[in-house]
């Protein structure tokens, strides 16, 4: 074991999974009140909706978006638009606390300056999963993305820039935030069938919320 970064990792809550990833575990448990109240109202405004891929298959999870820009995916591709094509409106601003989160994250994590313009919203009911893939919308790959895990808890899978590569296997519990940057920012990734449970706060669900530099 090294002792130097177990005991690092005990005072500064940061622990490095590789180049350019950082978990933060429990970092969100402080916002939680704020994002508590601030989802029902997002999802209000846009609701979560299956996506389909280029190929015709349904998602199985249900999502939506928040800020400038949010993200879609059709028979066209995979793209971030200005407007909600449900609601027909604008996105929904990203509320303050989103912000103070993400940005607070990313610089524990090494990454100062994050300006995230959208925030992807995933709602897991039991047995979605993500396939592996690679988020490669964005402009600037040298913007880390932050997520924050809620509810349900999820085995989280990250392999390497080529689909063969070997994935580990990352727990991640609700509170957790990883900070995807560096080498790391184009890796692989997937998440495992959410279990059947039930979070006091979120119920039978699992939530993600991915705050992303998209333009
Ligand atoms: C690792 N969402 O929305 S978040 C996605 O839990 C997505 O809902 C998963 O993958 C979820 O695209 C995982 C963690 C995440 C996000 C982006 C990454 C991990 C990443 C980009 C590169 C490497
Ligand atoms: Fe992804």
């Amino acid at each position: 074991m090294n002792l130097d970064l177990f005991a690092d990792s005990h005072h500064t809550g940061r622990e490095s999974i590789c180049e350019g990833a950082v978990a933060l575990r429990g970092f969100a448990l402080p916002f939680e009140t704020d994002l508590l109240n601030e989802i029902p109202k997002l999802i209000k405004a846009s609701p979560l909706r299956t996506m389909y891929t280029p190929s015709g298959l349904a998602m199985s999870v249900i999502t939506t978006s928040c800020g400038t820009v949010g993200w879609r995916s059709d028979a066209y591709g995979y793209r971030y638009s200005k407007r909600d094509a449900h609601s027909q409106q604008d996105w929904p601003a990203m509320p303050e606390s989103f912000l103070q989160l993400a940005q607070s994250a990313a610089k524990e994590a090494g990454y100062e300056n994050f300006m995230p313009d959208s925030c992807l919203i995933n709602s897991y009911k039991v047995g979605a999963k993500m396939s592996l893939h690679q988020d490669k919308n964005e402009k600037d790959f040298t913007q880390p993305i932050v997520s924050v895990s809620l509810g349900l808890p999820a085995i989280f899978l990250l392999g390497g820039l080529l689909r063969e590569d070997k994935t580990i296997r990352i727990p991640l519990a609700h509170g957790d935030v990883v900070a995807w940057g560096g080498s790391a920012r184009l890796f692989f990734h997937g998440v495992l069938p959410v279990k059947a449970g039930k979070h006091p706060l979120l119920g039978e669900q699992r939530i993600n919320l991915t705050f992303r530099r998209a333009l």
